[in-house]
């Protein structure tokens, strides 16, 4: 045998591989009899065995052909708050409309009330069993929004629970400040006396903690205006702080394309979403997050323009918005097969919303979302032959094993 093998930490052997390497021929075409090589949590080899270095591994894990991608990324999410509104559902089974709860000071203002109530203990007791129902489907980075307290006081308290859930759990959360989400009742009709708060007190004191990796904004009618939304992108980017937005969901407001000129990181939700907002994202490199559990939930009918971000060149992720109104799911699988069944995205789009174009939504491009060299050894491993079965299967359990930074957990 020329040469000796290379010590590494861990090595996966026979494993069906989807890299998601951007530019390999077909993300959905998987290497057969693939091996992937660990060291100190990186990725050091994802290829052929039979073109693989000699290795000495610490461990091996036996995929015996199993399906081997990154792990999943649910790159926008709600999962921290207090309460539920399982009766507000009820309400729009009885034909209410969303706005009109919204507006009677139910919707996010009863999530506000239920979470102000809440400790930071409170807020991660609750958050945790829907953070574990992500983990058992393989996720390995999980974006987590606060916009529920929208007082500096709790909202530090959603933020610091969120950050305190990536301690008790193998998972990197990314955190993202919403304090303009909705507008809390003690600013009734001083909108713009809201936005100003946020921009010289709250934002100033949670970036001061560093509890926000970035900055969010829901420009809507019933939320934001992208006047103002612009005051707290630009306050964020005077903290050094990347933005991102809820925008064009219930109607077009030109959020994408305001959030797009502000160098955003995402723009999500985009039903509404109209050419030169499309235009405006393709030019700045701007991720449309796709989130169809909002759109099912609140059964909406107009579609986010998938052909035209696909033309476009626009990368489109795909999350599960888990939260307490729109979208109260913890599976990043159903959210995948939403995307499918509901938004036509291929096989091969679903997958790249939930990994590269994921962790770009997210900033994290250099460090997961990809089984390529150098990256975080981020990886599930799944009961299932083809990228395809992940998809189509309703409420399977298809995980087999999951390893975050190169640790099996
Ligand atoms: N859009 C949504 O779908 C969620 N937030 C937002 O800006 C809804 C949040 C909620 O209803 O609690
Ligand atoms: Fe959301």
């Amino acid at each position: 045998m020329p040469g000796s093998a290379m010590r590494c930490d861990t090595i996966l052997t026979d494993a069906h591989v989807l890299t998601m390497a951007p530019g390999a021929p077909s993300p959905t075409a998987p290497i057969a009899h693939a091996l992937v090589a660990i060291t100190n949590g990186r990725i050091v080899y994802a290829g052929p065995a039979a073109d693989a270095p000699r290795f000495a591994p610490e461990h091996t894990v036996a995929c015996d052909g199993r399906l081997v991608t990154p792990a999943p990324i649910d790159a926008h999410t709600h999962l921290v708050h207090g309460g539920h509104r399982a009766g507000e559902f009820e309400m729009r089974l009885d034909g209410v409309s969303y706005e009109a709860i919204a507006r009677a000071g139910g919707g996010i203002v009863a999530t506000m009330a239920a979470t102000r109530r809440a400790s930071v203990d409170d807020l991660v007791a609750a958050a945790l069993p829907r953070l574990d129902a992500l983990l058992a489907e393989g996720v390995g980075t999980v974006e987590i929004k606060s916009g529920y307290g929208l007082t500096t006081a709790s909202e530090i308290a959603m933020l610091r629970a969120a950050r305190h859930l990536g301690t008790l759990r193998p998972v990197r959360v990314v955190t993202t400040f919403l304090g303009a989400h909705a507008l809390p009742p003690e600013y009734a009709g001083r909108a713009d006396g809201y936005i100003d708060h946020i921009c010289t007190a709250m934002l100033p004191a949670i970036a001061a903690e560093g509890l926000a990796d970035s900055v969010d904004a829901f420009c809507e009618t019933i939320a934001f205006s992208p006047d103002q939304v612009a005051k707290v992108f630009a306050a964020a980017a005077a903290l050094g702080l990347p933005v991102r937005i809820h925008a064009e969901q219930l109607s077009n407001q030109g959020g994408a394309a305001l959030a797009a000129r502000h160098g955003a990181l995402s723009a999500d939700h985009l039903e509404y979403l109209d050419p030169a907002g499309i235009a405006a994202m393709a030019r700045a490199g701007t991720v449309a997050t796709l989130l169809p559990g909002a759109f099912y939930v609140c059964r909406e009918t107009r579609l986010p323009p998938v052909a035209q971000l696909r033309a476009a060149g626009v990368p489109m992720a795909v999350a599960t918005d888990c939260n307490p109104g729109t979208s109260p799911m913890s599976s990043i699988l159903l959210a995948m097969n939403m995307a499918a069944t509901l938004f036509r995205l291929t096989i091969a789009e679903c997958w790249q919303g939930v990994t590269v174009n994921a962790a770009r939504a997210l900033g994290l491009a250099g460090e997961t979302g990809a089984l390529v060299p150098g990256l975080s050894a981020d990886i599930a491993i799944w009961n299932a032959d083809s990228a395809a079965e992940l998809v189509y299967r309703l409420g399977a359990r298809p995980l087999h094993a999951r390893i975050w930074k190169g640790q099996l957990c």
